[in-house]
């Protein structure tokens, strides 16, 4: 992970204005995925007509940015934000909630953009936070760790790393969720004003985030999907950020336990 402190957010760079008002919009950070970025656009944007997009790029230096700014010129339900300096997978997130909230969307969907989530489980995942005739959801976890969910493609090593994570999510930080780690969710985004953010810049951010909505009593449901490991680009999680992503997990525990 490495991050400018030379950056800052008046230099990032922003899709043109006006915002075509709307009720869902799916967010996608990227950091060097111009293989899949293009795919994943047309995907998300095919996968229902009312859907809007926001990219948030961390100034990948393969030139992501830059293709969905191009896109977005001539595409009125996407919407792109380049930030100058890598600044982390979770921190890209929650910009992209936040911006996302204060242009007056109602649900925010939220994914990776290497086409592990299959953009075809988006009007699930928002199925699942307005049942017909049933409670309306605050989260929808796209999960592979409930029945009819599952992984292809991971290495072993991925798959005892990812369990270990939703182990101590569910039995450490008592969250009671199966598939803490994923992150392919349907989020309410007038939570944000209940929760304080989650402090986790990373990786991490997903179990955070999980943590704090917990402790507001916030209604989650898990859906099963089926998780693909890319086919294209590589992966970031590399060896910093599972460092990083111990620390804010070990972080997390002591909150829990010990109370600071
Ligand atoms: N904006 C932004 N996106 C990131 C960053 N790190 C990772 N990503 C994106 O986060 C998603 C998940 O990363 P990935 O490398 O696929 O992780 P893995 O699936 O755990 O191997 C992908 O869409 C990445 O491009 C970052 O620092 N900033
Ligand atoms: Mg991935």
């Amino acid at each position: 992970m490495t991050s400018s402190a030379a950056t800052s957010p008046e230099q990032d760079l922003r899709s043109a204005e006006p915002w075509v008002r709307g009720r869902v919009i799916v967010n996608a950070s990227t950091y060097k995925e111009r293989e899949n970025i293009g795919t994943l656009i047309d995907r998300v944007l095919a996968a229902r007509e009312d859907l809007h997009m926001l990219v948030v790029d961390d100034d990948s230096p393969d030139g992501t940015g830059q293709i969905a700014l191009e896109r977005a010129a001539t595409e009125p339900r996407l919407h792109v934000l380049v930030r100058r300096g890598r600044r982390g997978l979770g921190s890209a997130i929650l910009e992209g909630l936040r911006v996302a909230r204060d242009r007056g969307f109602e649900i925010a969907v939220y994914m990776d953009a290497d086409m592990s989530h299959d953009p075809d489980d988006i009007p699930r995942l928002l199925a699942a936070m307005d049942p017909p005739g049933g409670k309306p959801a605050d989260l929808a976890i796209g999960s592979r760790r409930v029945p009819g969910g599952r992984t292809i493609g991971w290495p072993l090593s991925r798959e005892i790393a990812s369990r270990l994570v939703c182990w101590f999510t569910q039995w450490v930080l008592w969250v009671p969720v199966r598939d803490a780690s994923g992150g392919f969710r349907a989020i309410r985004l007038a939570l944000l004003d209940r929760i304080e953010p989650p402090e986790s810049k990373g990786y991490a951010f997903q179990e955070d985030l999980l943590w704090r909505l917990q402790r507001v009593g916030a209604r989650i449901v898990e859906v099963p999907i089926t998780f693909t490991d890319r086919t294209q680009g590589a992966s970031k999680a590399d060896f910093a950020e599972t460092h990083r992503s111990i620390g804010d997990l070990l972080r997390l525990g002591r909150r829990t336990w010990l109370g600071w």
